[in-house]
């Protein structure tokens, strides 16, 4: 994954075929994302979920973001732009912080977010223990005024989000790091 930075030195020691590699780097930039897309199993992490387009050129008016099993800290992040929900996951396991888990946040647009505008909106979540490389998918529907658009496609073996139409974000798990978070 690029750094902007060095998207930027890209494009300037290449100048015009630097932007056709910008063009081929950024297309994912496009749906809606995680950022950061990687960070250790088991911290802390405020994501932000951004996008820069609506559907089919309809104005976003909500984004429903699906939180996976073994996230159990999840706290949306105040913005006065989105309106906030969270749904509960049915089940009788009781997370760490003593409340039912979090299955969904739902963050409604106050005003309805015109295409070709970026927005974003973020949750603090702890990430699961797991493997190095690990890859926990955040599922997110987002919808307009007319339709919608469903992130929720996960590549199969041996295939990456970019053969993907409609890949969900993702965060892949680097290794734990002793003592943080925790
Ligand atoms: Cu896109």
């Amino acid at each position: 994954m690029f750094e902007l930075s060095s998207i930027r030195r890209l494009l300037v020691t290449a100048g015009v075929a630097g932007s056709l590699a910008l063009g081929a780097v950024l297309p994912a930039s496009a749906h809606v994302v995680v950022s950061p897309s990687s960070t250790a199993a088991g911290s802390y992490s405020l994501l932000t979920f951004s996008f820069g387009h609506g559907c089919d050129g309809s104005a976003t008016t909500e984004l429903a973001i699906q939180i996976p099993e073994g996230v159990e800290i999840v706290r949306p992040a105040i913005d006065a732009l989105w309106s906030i929900e969270t749904v509960s996951a049915e089940t009788d396991a009781t997370a760490e912080s003593g409340h039912a888990p979090i299955s969904e946040v739902v963050f409604t647009a106050n005003e309805p977010v015109p295409d070709g505008y970026y927005a974003s909106v973020q949750i603090q979540v702890q990430l699961p223990d797991g493997n190095e490389g690990d890859a926990i998918a955040f599922p997110v529907i987002q919808t307009c005024e007319t339709g919608e658009s469903a992130w929720i496609q996960i590549p199969d073996d041996g295939q990456s989000a970019d053969d993907l139409d409609t890949p969900a974000p993702v965060v892949t798990l680097s290794a734990a790091v002793e003592g943080s978070g925790h």
